[in-house]
């Protein structure tokens, strides 16, 4: 049997330029596995444990050597000589030497590090794609939902939402359904430089202008469509990313928190403002439209909306298993968003995506926005057929490698 024979970590650069980390997983028969992870910048509360040093001298406190010591120190040990293509067993492994609800002692960076390493050596011992070894069932291209203008804590605009995306969804391949994304994205381009607007993009790869409201960004994207030649709502429709948290404190929903108002609604009035954009514009998809806390709020939201619109949990739920089954108790949201370095290991993460499925929550696999090279979630979301992948703008290639992973499955592997 071909075993696992080293596993080493370095600490590389992620898409904002902090330090995350790569960990390389070597085979006695000489094939290696690469894992990079990514890091979020507009965390739940909830996540697993991201290990940082916190030593100020280097990387302003960000350094991962710590998680790195883990890896070579304390997981590696435990996984040498074991079969790299068991990948329920070294995730086991793992959480039992952790022994935390939270990842906290080893880090969910280093954990997640080796779980990917130990996916792509999996696929390399027997010489498959990596979607082909998670595959469980008929295997699908995603919908991609493009994050096309940043706000929020991804940009350095006015603008309080976090993402505005573009969901095209009347094409039958990925390959039309990003060519219409890529266009609409290019046309939105050209007219916010007709309007005299920068169009310098934010962490996601979306430009990151500073419009008044999310009403104007909602108008210019359905003119973008329609410039670009797609109907809103039946071939391309409009998704936000609220990401709550970031305006709401003390029970209130701040309105215009970046350009300093003190106008505030309570949860209710979220709700019926976020149906009034709903009624005016093509959208049919929102993520943490209320603070991870406000599960009452949830509750309402979900009652008044989720017969006609995709209710994403994302700090909501943070891709666990527990919390979802919370949800779906209490009847809060009706989809979650995936992301493996939210609960820190892969065989966790699929676990959440077949507790959803199981009852009928909406799946869509999720970048970070700070990202790197690796395209794992790509394979993940047409091996686990979550339907629906975001990961940014069509633009930057740290966001474009896993749309152009996705377009290289499509032609040559499925
Ligand atoms: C989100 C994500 C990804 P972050 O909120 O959905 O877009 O952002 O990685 O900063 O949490
Ligand atoms: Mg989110």
């Amino acid at each position: 049997m071909t075993k696992i024979q080293t596993i080493r970590g370095l600490e590389i650069l992620d898409s904002r330029g902090n330090p995350t980390i790569l960990v390389e997983m070597r085979a006695t028969n000489g094939k290696i596995g690469i894992g990079m992870v990514p890091s979020g910048a507009s965390t739940g509360a909830l996540e697993a444990l991201e290990l940082r040093d916190k030593d100020p001298t280097k990387y302003h406190g960000k350094g991962v050597t710590k998680a790195i010591w883990n890896i070579e120190n304390e997981i590696a040990p435990e996984l040498i000589g074991k079969d790299p293509t068991d990948q329920a067993k070294i995730d086991r492994i793992m959480l039992d030497l952790d022994g935390t609800p939270n990842k906290t002692n080893l880090g969910a960076n280093a954990i997640l590090g080796v779980s990917l390493a130990a996916a792509h050596l999996s696929a390399a011992v027997q010489e498959k794609e990596l979607f082909e070894i998670f595959k469980n069932g008929p295997t699908i291209l995603p919908i991609p939902m493009l994050n096309v203008i940043n706000g929020g804590a991804h940009a350095n605009n006015s603008i309080d939402f976090q993402e505005f995306m573009i969901r095209p969804i009347g094409f039958t391949t990925f390959k039309e359904r990003l060519r219409a994304g890529a266009e609409i994205f290019q046309t939105l381009k050209k007219i916010l430089e007709q309007k005299g607007f920068p169009t310098t993009v934010g962490d996601e790869g979306g430009f990151a202008p500073n419009l008044s409201s999310p009403e104007e960004v909602l108008s210019l994207l359905v003119d973008a469509i329609v410039d670009s030649g797609y109907e809103p709502g039946t071939e391309v429709t409009l998704a936000l990313d609220c990401a709550a948290s970031f305006f709401y404190e003390d029970g209130y929903y701040f309105v215009g928190k970046k350009k300093g108002s003190t106008a505030k609604r309570t949860s209710k009035e979220q709700v019926a403002y976020l149906e009034s954009l709903v009624e005016t514009y093509p959208i049919d998809s929102l993520e943490d439209a209320l603070d991870e806390k406000d599960w009452e709020g949830w509750q309402f939201l979900t009652q008044r909306l989720s017969s006609s619109v995709q209710l994403v949990g994302d700090d909501l739920f943070v891709t666990n298993p527990a919390l979802l089954k919370q949800g779906i108790k209490q009847n809060v949201a009706n989809a979650i968003l995936i992301k493996p370095n939210q609960i820190g290991t892969l065989t966790e993460t699929i676990a959440t995506v077949d507790l959803a499925k199981r009852y009928n929550y909406r799946t869509v696999m999720s970048h970070r926005s700070g990202e790197t090279e690796d395209t794992t979630i790509a394979d993940l979301s047409v091996a686990l057929a979550t339907g629906q992948i975001k990961t940014g703008a069509p633009d930057r290639s740290d966001r474009t490698a896993k749309y152009n992973r996705l377009l290289y499955i499509e032609k040559f592997l499925m």
